[in-house]
């Protein structure tokens, strides 16, 4: 199988709640939390509460409700952040890395948003 997902990943024992986390908002299908090293003065990552490895994984494999509860609880973390377009807010930066190429540390699906500040160009 392409996606082998670990369960002892940290992702994985946080939503287990054996590792505590800084809950910004969470549904039936996902969590976001705080990155517990900020790149910025907003760092939230949401995370799928199902077993996906990557952004591939998840978007071929989790279902529709998934899908959509994920994407309305990144919406519900932008207004509550206060980074959110709708509320004439500055914006954010959302952002996933993949395997190796894209230095994902963390083997279970993650969409970081980060804002706060200006986020500057896309440089590696
Ligand atoms: P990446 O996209 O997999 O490269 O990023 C993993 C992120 O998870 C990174 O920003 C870490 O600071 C963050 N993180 C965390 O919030 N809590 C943890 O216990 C661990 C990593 I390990």
């Amino acid at each position: 199988m392409a996606f082998d997902y670990d369960d002892n990943n940290i992702f994985a024992k946080i939503l287990r709640g054996e590792i505590p986390n800084n809950t910004v908002a969470e549904n039936d299908v996902a969590l976001a939390f705080r990155d517990i090293a900020p790149k910025a003065p907003v760092h939230v990552l949401v995370i799928p509460k199902g077993k996906y490895v990557s952004f591939d994984d998840f978007s071929a494999n989790a279902s529709d409700a998934e899908i959509a509860g994920f994407s309305r609880l990144c919406a519900e973390v932008c207004a509550k952040e206060g980074v959110g377009l709708d509320a004439g807010n500055a914006g954010f930066r959302a952002i996933t890395n993949a395997g190796p190429d894209g230095v994902q540390e963390v083997p279970h699906y993650h969409l970081h948003i980060m804002g706060g500040r200006m986020m500057g160009p896309m440089v590696l």
